[in-house]
């Protein structure tokens, strides 16, 4: 693949940071249209066009993964191998510059990649128009002119509180609100969250009544579940980078019948249940919810198709058995936020080690049962030593803890994970506990008598992922094995303004004979 970076001019988008955080009215600026009394950011509008790319989800050696550092300058391009050694998949392929990254794909830096193989094929689902749609759903934002009325000028707008940026209009394919005429047919959307920050909680309604019966779940980040996979009662949750492949059914449904696609998650998204049968009442300005439509479907007159979907999908992964994973070298990720002075909050991550006996300084004890464990933090920023040295061909189990207020879609790059478990916790941080490097905090495997969370494994999340939601108030386990390709790759937050403020850090995966020679 050889991109060509041909960009040139400003970067189409105005980046702005606004005076307050919400308006006269008491709704967040960064859900309404305009600037919100903020200026352009200057060193935005700088940007001369830098950029890099990497596929999401593929299975790509390390020098062509799109390295956050290894930039294009425009009128450099840059010739990519990607083997494609990989199921069939929903993949995309993204701006991953370092720091701006936010902005390259709110412009619109993104696009969507599908891997067919002869496995998928031979199952005789929709391949293709018209009964195979892709659906990249974005959030987005406008200027607005003297008059008030939109203008169609990208906006990226921050608040002086934090660093995310959650815009009010969804668009479906780069068209705010689309209108898709359908057949009275089973239809295949291959589902993309594309957004920065946005996490989605999709609900299917037609006459404000929730149809979810109508979807079916078959795949999710890399590919086919085992099993076709009911999606989850109170809606279809996607979190940024997060794909599903849907069959709807739009049989039985006459000419003209319309049904609506509604997002009932509010924003930042912390997990918490809202059921479909209020999806009609979703909308909250307040919580950066203004507009819940995400798109509508008006069924045309057509032939009826209606075909069995296979009871089984896929039979080239399980689990992997518990004595696989005996002796698994377990490595232990924070996700914290660290105050600062005169500026949003930044959230980040810290890699934590088992502290010695004669470490002084401050832990996180993380305490099961009657066992506590002491660790210390070893790394926190993206240019701090790397410490996972990931040993090919052997799994690992990654425990990711969160100790902040909302749902961080943590992306590990090159091969797909499974995930183990959500265990819920509760946690103390004291005063200052968080600090550049170090951190001090103690996290115990019991549920919160606040928390109301169910930290479950939905059915439809126990496919092969590249990216898992991890919930506050609990640890989330995945297993991954990196199989074929040695080097330096990086896992993130996949909320840009995280990942572009170092919730981001690197890993190099080694072949087993190397390590005796490792440093
Ligand atoms: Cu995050």
């Amino acid at each position: 693949m050889a991109w060509r970076n041909e960009l040139d001019g400003a970067l189409p988008v105005v980046v702005t940071t606004a005076p307050e955080a919400a308006d006269a009215s008491g709704v967040p600026v960064q859900c309404v249209p305009g600037l919100s009394g903020g200026t352009p950011d200057r060193d935005a509008a700088a940007l001369a066009g830098h950029t890099v790319v990497h596929l999401h989800g593929g299975l790509t050696p390390a020098a062509y993964d799109g390295w956050a550092e290894n930039l294009s300058a425009p009128g450099q391009d840059a010739v990519f191998h990607y083997p494609m050694g990989q199921r069939a998949a929903l993949l995309w392929y993204h701006d991953h510059v370092m720091g701006v990254t936010r902005f390259g794909v709110y412009a619109g830096l993104a696009g969507l990649w599908i891997i067919r193989d002869q496995r998928e094929r031979d199952l005789g689902l929709p391949e293709g128009p018209p009964f195979e749609v892709p659906l990249l759903i974005q959030d987005r934002n406008f200027g607005l002119d003297e008059a008030g009325r939109l203008t169609g000028q990208l906006v990226h707008k921050t608040d002086p509180e934090v660093m995310e940026a959650f815009a009010p209009f969804t668009v479906v394919n780069g068209k705010v609100w689309p209108l898709l005429e359908v057949e009275p047919a089973t239809y295949r959307f291959r589902v993309l969250n594309g957004s920065n920050a946005r996490t989605y909680r999709l609900v299917l309604l037609r006459d404000g009544e929730p149809e979810m019966d109508r979807i079916t779940q078959i795949g999710t980040d890399h590919g086919l579940l085992r099993t076709p996979a009911r999606v989850p009662p109170d809606g279809l949750v996607l979190a940024s980078a997060e794909r599903a492949d849907l069959l709807v059914d739009f049989s039985g449904l006459g000419p003209g019948s319309e049904l609506t696609l509604l997002n009932t998650a509010a924003a930042p998204f912390d997990g918490a249940p809202f059921p479909a049968a209020s999806a009609h009442n979703a909308a909250d300005p307040g919580r950066m919810l203004p507009y819940p439509h995400v798109m509508g479907f008006r069924v045309v007159e057509g032939p009826v198709t209606r075909p069995a979907i296979p009871g089984e999908l896929a039979t080239d992964y399980r689990l992997p058995a518990p004595d696989a994973l005996v002796g698994a070298p377990r490595r232990t990720i924070a996700l914290v936020e660290r105050e600062l002075e005169g500026e949003p909050n930044m959230l980040t991550m810290r890699e934590l080690v088992i502290a010695g006996d004669d470490h002084t300084g401050p832990v996180v004890t993380v305490t099961d049962r009657q066992q506590t464990t002491r660790y210390r933090s070893a790394a926190a920023h993206f240019e701090d030593a790397t410490t996972f040295f990931p040993v090919l061909g052997r799994y690992e189990v990654w425990q990711l803890i969160n100790l902040t207020d909302d749902t961080h879609p943590i992306h590990v790059h090159l091969d797909p994970f499974q995930i183990l478990s959500r265990r819920p916790i509760r946690y103390q941080i004291p005063e200052h506990g968080i600090e550049d490097l170090a951190i001090t905090a103690a996290v115990t495997l019991e549920r919160d008598p606040d928390d109301k969370l169910d930290h479950t494994i939905d059915d439809n999340e126990r496919g092969l992922k590249d990216t898992v939601r991890v919930n506050p108030n609990e640890i989330t386990e995945i297993a991954v094995r990196f199989t074929t390709y040695s080097g330096r790759y990086m896992y993130h937050c996949h909320i840009l303004e995280h990942e572009d403020r170092d919730m981001m850090r690197p890993f190099v995966t080694t072949p087993a004979e190397f390590m005796p020679f490792m440093a």
